[in-house]
């Protein structure tokens, strides 16, 4: 059977107020709406990075989407996603209910004011590439050319 059309998203999603586990659980339905929901990794307790000093443990997570959607309409949904769980930005890297990111969208390579792909973090932290290296170790950057399990061996080999 012809692939559908569409492109693999691969979307980051944490949480650290409230009740993190149920947060990531309605993510994961309202993801499956935008699309097939094709691998789902497991939930990682993680310690904050940044941010105001003294938030709680993070859980992370990692989701891979078959989506029609393109791109900007992809992230909107997302945002639109964390407002409906009643997220309210207040400062960056603050805590929060519920971040859904788009790290990656196939291979594509954008840089505009509301959408930087790959996100331009993601390949630096751990708590994005852990759970990513469960369900798609072998993607590689589309830039820099190097795999979610390479960028996470090398984080880990740091002193
Ligand atoms: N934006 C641009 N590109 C993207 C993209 N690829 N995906 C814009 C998502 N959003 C993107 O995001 C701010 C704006 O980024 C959006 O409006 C969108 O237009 P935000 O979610 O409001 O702000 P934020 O999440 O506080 O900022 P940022 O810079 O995205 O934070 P990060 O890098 O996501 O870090 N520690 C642990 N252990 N676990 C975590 O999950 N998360 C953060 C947030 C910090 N520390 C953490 C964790
Ligand atoms: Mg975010």
């Amino acid at each position: 059977m012809p692939e559908r059309p569409g492109e693999t998203a691969l979307i980051a999603l944490g949480a650290n107020l409230g009740d993190p586990a149920a947060a990531l659980d309605w993510a994961l339905k309202e993801l499956a709406a935008l699309g097939e929901l094709r691998a789902v990794s497991t939930f990682y307790r993680t310690a904050p990075v940044g941010g105001p000093p003294g938030q709680p443990d993070y859980l992370n997570a990692a989701a891979k989407l078959h989506t029609a959607l393109p791109p900007q309409a992809l992230l909107t949904a997302l945002l639109d996603t964390e407002t409906r769980f009643g997220r309210v930005r207040r400062e960056r890297w603050g805590a929060r209910v519920l971040d859904l990111d788009l790290i990656a969208y196939g291979s594509r390579v954008l840089d505009t004011p509301d959408l930087t792909l790959p996100h331009p973090r993601a390949w630096e932290r751990s708590f994005v590439l852990l759970p990513l290296s469960e369900i798609v170790p072998d993607y590689a950057h589309p830039v820099t050319g190097r795999t979610v399990s390479q960028a996470l061996a090398a984080l880990r080999n740091q002193p």
